[in-house]
């Protein structure tokens, strides 16, 4: 059996996302997600300039051969780029094995673990009370998991509050727009938010709560400590974790469970954060971390050390991982949590996909291979449009983490 032919498909219905379809002697396709946030086109780039020449000819089977040839034969390791190119060659050739095996990818990883796949959604608020609502809301769609976050008063804006509710949508321009941020303000008004929120709601529901990045060790140390009476499922990205070591810090002072990894894109970024148990939830996922043969091997090294999974799923991951995680995340025996924040009717009609949500839920579904497929024609219409993240400045000017 050989690989034929292999495309990239750039499209934007809504937002910018790029797929990769692999196609074969024996009629069968797979596709895979390359999508990095405000970077897509270089990572397009280095799929058809650099990675597909080298698979034409292969043996779609032998993903563990090709997923070594690509990642070692650069020479140039890791780094989001190079892992989003491999991450979606590795999906598209999962894909194509289960079609093949006439499975849906779950059965062949190892078969269900569970009986669905437990989500969160993001709730936001301009406001405290705004906020609280939108928690209310999704209670009534059924998530038994919630993101929590609300306009912190003094600053115009901030991460994760926006207009349209139910699509947040980050990458919002042409060039960055630019954010001011101050540490003072948001550590005085955070816990008030967790407080009105355990007030209204009880302790019944998951309640998780993103800092996007944006503290120093031991400010994380203090949100986390003061956070623990409203018992967070998680606290996401306190510090940036390049370095990994900073996390002793905040470990040191607080019991409030920790996630981090949508940045990771290789298991040496966590090893460290994994190894001393530093974290309790990995969030890298199949895009951006080498793709389901990699990820597996963040999960397996998680596992030994009591850190469950709690995959990236903002709107930038398109279906097809989102597809592809959650056949991850019904297998995965370190199973946490996987986010789910709702794709758009234009980008669901785009990658028509078996995965339904329901309760709370997200199912894989039955379908051979990942279930997520791409309409060519439909995507065609929707030309790339260039779109960057925001950047944050301190209320000096200086920029500051985002
Ligand atoms: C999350 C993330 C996203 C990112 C986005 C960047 O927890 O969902 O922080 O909102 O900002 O994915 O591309
Ligand atoms: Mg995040």
């Amino acid at each position: 059996m050989k690989i034929t032919a292999a495309k990239v498909i750039v499209t934007c219905p809504g937002r910018n996302f790029v797929t990769v379809k692999i196609e074969t002697d024996e009629g069968v396709h797979g596709i895979g997600d390359a999508t990095l946030n405000g970077r897509e086109l270089a990572v397009a780039s280095y799929l058809e300039d650099h990675l597909i020449p080298c698979l034409i000819g292969r043996d779609p089977r032998q993903s563990e051969d090709i997923w070594h040839y690509l990642y070692r034969g650069a020479y140039w390791r890791r780094g989001p780029v190079t892992m989003s190119a491999i991450a979606a060659i590795d999906t598209a050739l999962w894909d194509i094995k289960a079609k093949l095996a006439d499975m849906p990818l779950y059965q062949l990883l190892g078969g269900a673990s569970r009986s669905g796949v437990m989500v969160y959604g993001h709730a936001n608020g301009r406001d405290i009370e705004e906020a609280c609502d939108e928690v209310a809301r999704y209670r009534e769609m059924g998530y038994h998991a919630i993101r929590a976050q609300c306009g912190i008063p003094g600053l115009d804006s901030t991460y994760g509050v926006s207009g349209d509710k139910l699509f947040y949508e980050p990458a919002d321009a042409d060039l960055p727009t630019e954010n001011v941020w101050s540490t003072e303000h948001y550590l005085r008004h955070v816990p008030k938010l967790f407080e009105a929120l355990r007030d209204r709601f009880g302790f019944e529901p998951h309640l998780l709560h993103d800092v996007h990045h944006r503290l120093t060790p031991i400010e994380a140390a203090r949100l986390g400590k003061d956070l623990e009476p409203y018992r967070l499922f998680w606290l996401e990205d306190a510090v940036p974790a390049e370095n990994q070591e900073a996390f002793r810090t905040i470990r040191q002072h607080t019991t409030t469970p920790l996630a981090v990894g949508e940045v990771f894109n290789s298991l040496w970024d966590c090893k460290t954060l994994i190894e001393e148990g530093l974290v309790d939830y990995i969030r890298a996922t199949v895009v951006h971390a080498g793709g389901v043969t990699h990820l597996r091997r963040i999960a397996d090294l998680a596992a030994l050390n009591h850190v469950r999974t709690g995959c990236h799923g903002a709107t930038d991951l398109s279906p097809v991982c989102m597809g592809a995680a959650l056949h991850f995340d019904l297998w995965v025996p370190n199973f946490g949590i996987q986010e789910y924040m709702r794709h758009t009717e234009e980008t669901d009609a785009v990658f028509p996909h078996a995965y339904t949500f329901e309760n709370g839920y997200l199912y894989p579904g039955e379908a051979p291979g990942h279930g997520v497929d791409i309409d060519e024609d439909l995507a065609a219409k929707y030309p790339y449009q260039r779109a960057y993240l925001p950047v944050n400045r301190l209320r000096d000017g200086t920029i500051w983490h985002w």
